[in-house]
């Protein structure tokens, strides 16, 4: 059967290579892959793009939303992300950007998502939550002047180059809400453990807008597990905590905690989840870099879609507002 999964999957990033899209079938193959070769397949595809593609030249100091970084910082968040997974930045959001966000997604409807994948696009409204998730369009996270900060934030993108290697994609920014709305943990709000495997490499940066304590749904990630993973956690589903606690150490399962402004790069192939919040909503906003498109389709309207001459432009705007050069 791993010979026919291998087929299709070539089959796909050979049709990937010539059309810039990916059948359904090859990318359910590199999913299972990537299970049952415990990753293998994503280095050498990713390996291979490294080889190909040039990355951006950044000046020596850059300095971003995470403050100041050197190649000596650089170096350090690289190796820690490499070692653990994740790596918490000591810089917040500043205080009065996350308000600004916070007042803009109490006004702006997004997309209420129940468990069975109903959607409806409403205001939310934290004393009447209908869904476990509120997710904002990208289309109206873009519109927003701060938001769109974050997406180009000079940082992200030369931490995302160094990590995947070589220039990276924007793949995505969204925003959400987590609600009180359920008692149980929701799949569809991704609040049981799960790893990620969109592309063959990502990373993503996650920002707290509300305050996140141990009852108000800190991403939970598993240590190290996007290295390698136990044998019967490398199945692409959702796992019970008891599942996880059977397989780690409770030393390597982490509740990230932070006061809101938090900023965290995370690998997500490694195990994670967000967790049940249960005395306070959470708002969070997540921006994706990879460094292929070959896998998930993106519905949204995301630059994602644009096609590479105006994806160039997008960074020619990254970097004339930064006045760099590329
Ligand atoms: O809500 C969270 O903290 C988890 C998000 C998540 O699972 C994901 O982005 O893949």
């Amino acid at each position: 059967m791993t010979l026919v999964y291998h087929v299709i999957y070539w089959f796909g990033l050979l049709e990937y290579s010539l059309f810039k899209s990916t059948n359904k079938y090859s990318y359910l193959a590199f999913r299972k892959l990537y299970g049952l070769t415990n990753g293998r397949i994503n280095k050498t595809y990713s390996n291979r793009i490294s080889n190909k593609r040039g990355k951006f030249k950044f000046p020596e100091i850059t300095t971003g939303l995470t403050g100041k970084l050197d190649p000596n910082r650089l170096e350090k968040i690289i190796s820690k992300i490499e070692e653990q997974g994740y790596v918490i930045f000591d810089e917040l959001l500043p205080e009065e950007i996350c308000q600004r966000i916070l007042d803009f997604s109490m006004k702006v409807p997004s997309v209420a998502i129940t468990e069975n994948n109903d959607q409806t696009k409403v205001k939310y409204d934290p004393n009447n939550p209908i869904a476990p998730i509120y997710r904002f369009d990208e289309e109206d996270v873009l519109k927003n002047e701060d938001l769109k900060n974050i997406f180009y934030d000079i940082n992200f993108i030369r931490i995302a180059q160094e990590y995947l290697r070589c220039k990276p994609l924007n793949n995505s920014i969204i925003m959400w809400w987590s609600t009180l709305y359920k008692k149980a943990a929701s799949s569809r709000a991704a609040q049981l453990y799960h790893f990620d495997m969109d592309h063959p490499k990502f990373i993503k940066f996650f920002i707290y807008l509300t305050d996140v304590d141990a009852n108000s749904g800190p991403h939970c990630y598993v240590k190290g597990s996007h290295i390698t993973k136990p044998k019967n956690l490398t199945k692409d589903k959702r796992y019970s905590d008891l599942e996880i606690s059977q397989k780690y150490e409770a030393s390597d399962v982490i509740e990230i905690l932070g006061s809101r402004g938090t900023i965290v790069a995370v690998d997500t192939s490694g195990i994670h989840k967000g967790k049940l919040p249960i005395d306070h909503d959470r708002l969070i906003v997540q921006i994706e870099f990879t460094n292929s498109f070959f896998g998930q389709k993106v519905k949204r309207s995301t630059v994602a879609e644009l096609p590479k001459s105006q994806y160039d432009e997008l960074y020619d705007e990254v970097f004339r507002r930064l006045e760099l050069k590329k």
